[in-house]
């Protein structure tokens, strides 16, 4: 059973190929890239690779814009490579976990071009007429994820909607064959050997047929969290289920009773932990919401998950480096003050947090190496919430930087012949996989050894132990304990026997100096 349900507390490592490593030299990471590092994922000890979208796309939103869920995208390889990488990950006891982005599609897929050309395939997308005498201001006063109206005029006058860029069309769930293919789609992955999928913007796909003007408090929501989910999650769930494959469910929510509603048994198995990122550095709130997320898991049955930082956020070390802890997911300026070395030894802490938590662990690629969010030059971002904010929004491409593998070679060993397709930081060589690879106290060594040696906290739930004020401390398993410092003076710690530290040394005294964390034995 235990072996069965390996996602209940796993290690899983998010992989955005277009920036983990380039196989063949052409500035973009692929699948050959990928396949060259599997020594060094199952080295770190993760459990499963999350793929953001692999497949066929005009990348104007880095894959989360899929021309075509059977394909991969040419500048990463092929299917056939993709079957390889799958199987050779298995053999090293790693699993794979695709990305299915049922809120839209890209404009260069086959039903959007089959729409635009006049046929049926119009009705899979939400299409309207617009408003004002010649219906030259959009149907409704929706605005998109990224900015600007959620709606783009065709050529022949009516409207079209996108809660993302306007490359990105909404489909219309009411649809039955937008419900199909997308089971269809499932399938095929799963045929492929895939243990799980993530599911993308989970809470957005359905939409209000009347596709109302927003009011701000009306329940339900015209687009966010809609009850037409749950039934498309759960005959999703009887797929996985035919393959033992998982769910993870990027659900944005701040409600937590709404939240819990997509783990009930029958729909997803997990859903990222958001709470639990954008919390600040602070003792009380982060107690607060752990305790929140274990309890609103616990009555579902399903595992909480833990994640420090994503693809759509500012790097950790940089996030916990900012005065102004709180959370921000862009600084909304360039070159906001942080402090990195702060910022690194807080993460180094909340690395050993989050991985002694009951629950799964994500780990996105480059925190394992402390990387700080890059300053991308104005002029070489691609990410669209940059223009879509009128430039004022950095966007999200400073943690989507490639990451540095050796100190001694061009663009830090990312693989590239010429000039990646974002630049790389001066200083990254300090932060690569071989100069850090041989040092226990990298943030590198930190994470493999933190992985190692998790098992001793077992299955057990926490049990929080009595700490002064800004100190966490709970104990697990056979006298498993994580205490973690945010006080602004050392703390005492029980006589057990020391696993790991974060950052040291502990005072002459014994004690456990500020924004660090330790892992104890009785
Ligand atoms: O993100 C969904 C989502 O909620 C975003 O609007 C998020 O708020 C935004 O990225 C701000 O940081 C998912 C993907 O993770 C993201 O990369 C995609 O751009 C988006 O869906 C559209 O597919």
């Amino acid at each position: 059973h235990a072996q069965k349900e390996w996602w209940r507390s796993a290690v899983i490592y998010q992989v955005y190929v277009r920036s983990f490593a380039d196989g063949d030299g052409d500035g973009t990471g692929d699948l050959a890239g990928v396949r060259s590092k599997l020594p060094y994922l199952a080295e770190l000890g993760v459990d499963a690779l999350w793929f953001s979208p692999w497949y066929l796309s005009p990348m104007k939103d880095g894959g989360y814009d899929v021309a075509d869920y059977r394909a991969i995208d040419p500048s990463f390889g092929t299917l056939a490579e993709a079957e390889k990488l799958i199987a050779e990950a298995r053999e090293l006891g790693i699993r794979t976990i695709v990305d299915i982005v049922p809120n839209h599609v890209s404009d260069r897929h086959p039903w959007f071009r089959a729409a635009l050309a006049g046929g049926p395939e119009r009705e899979l997308f939400h299409v309207r007429p617009g408003r004002g005498a010649h219906g030259e201001r959009p149907p409704n006063d929706w605005t998109s994820q990224f900015g600007g109206p959620a709606w783009t005029q065709l050529p022949d006058g009516d409207w079209y909607l996108h809660l993302f860029a306007p490359e990105q069309p909404d489909l219309n769930w009411a649809h039955p064959a937008v419900r199909q293919e997308h089971e269809d789609i499932l399938r095929f992955w799963f045929e492929r050997g895939v243990a799980g999928v993530r599911i993308d913007s989970a809470a957005l796909p359905a939409k209000d047929p009347a596709l109302p003007d927003f009011v701000e408090g009306r329940d339900p929501h015209p687009y966010v969290d809609r009850d037409e989910l749950h039934d498309i999650y759960r005959s999703w769930r009887t797929i996985a289920d035919e393959y033992d494959g998982v769910f993870v469910g990027e659900v944005w929510l701040p409600d937590s009773e709404r939240f819990a509603r997509y783990l009930r048994p029958d729909e997803l198995h997990t859903a990222f932990n958001f709470a639990f990122m954008t919390c600040p550095w602070d003792a009380d709130r982060l107690r607060t919401s752990i305790d929140e997320t274990l309890a609103e898991h616990a009555p579902v049955g399903a595992p909480a998950t833990w994640v420090l930082c994503n693809h759509d956020v500012t790097r950790t070390v940089t996030r916990y480096g900012r005065t102004d802890t709180g959370f921000d997911f862009t600084t909304k300026a360039f070159g906001t003050p942080t402090d990195l070395a702060l910022g690194t030894r807080r993460a180094r802490a909340a690395a050993l947090l989050s991985l002694a938590l009951p629950g799964a662990f994500y780990i996105y690629q480059g925190e394992e190496l402390g990387l700080p969010e890059a300053d991308i030059p104005r002029d070489r971002i691609e990410d669209p919430m940059h223009f879509r904010s009128g430039g004022t929004d950095p966007g999200r491409d400073g943690c989507r930087v490639p990451l540095p593998w050796s100190s001694r070679e061009p663009y830090a060993g990312f693989g590239s012949r010429e000039e990646p397709w974002l630049p790389l930081p001066e200083d990254w060589a300090s932060y690569a996989v071989d100069r850090q690879a041989q040092n226990p106290g990298s943030m590198l060594g930190l994470y493999r050894m933190a992985i190692t040696i998790r098992p001793v906290f077992g299955d057990e739930p926490l049990t929080w132990l009595t700490a002064p004020s800004g100190v966490l401390a709970f104990s697990r398993a056979k006298g498993a304990v994580c205490v973690v410092n945010l006080a602004d003076t050392p703390t005492d710690l029980p006589p057990h026997t020391q696993l790991l530290l974060a950052s040291g040394p502990l005072t002459p005294d014994g004690r456990l100096p500020q924004d660090t964390a330790v892992w104890l034995r009785a």
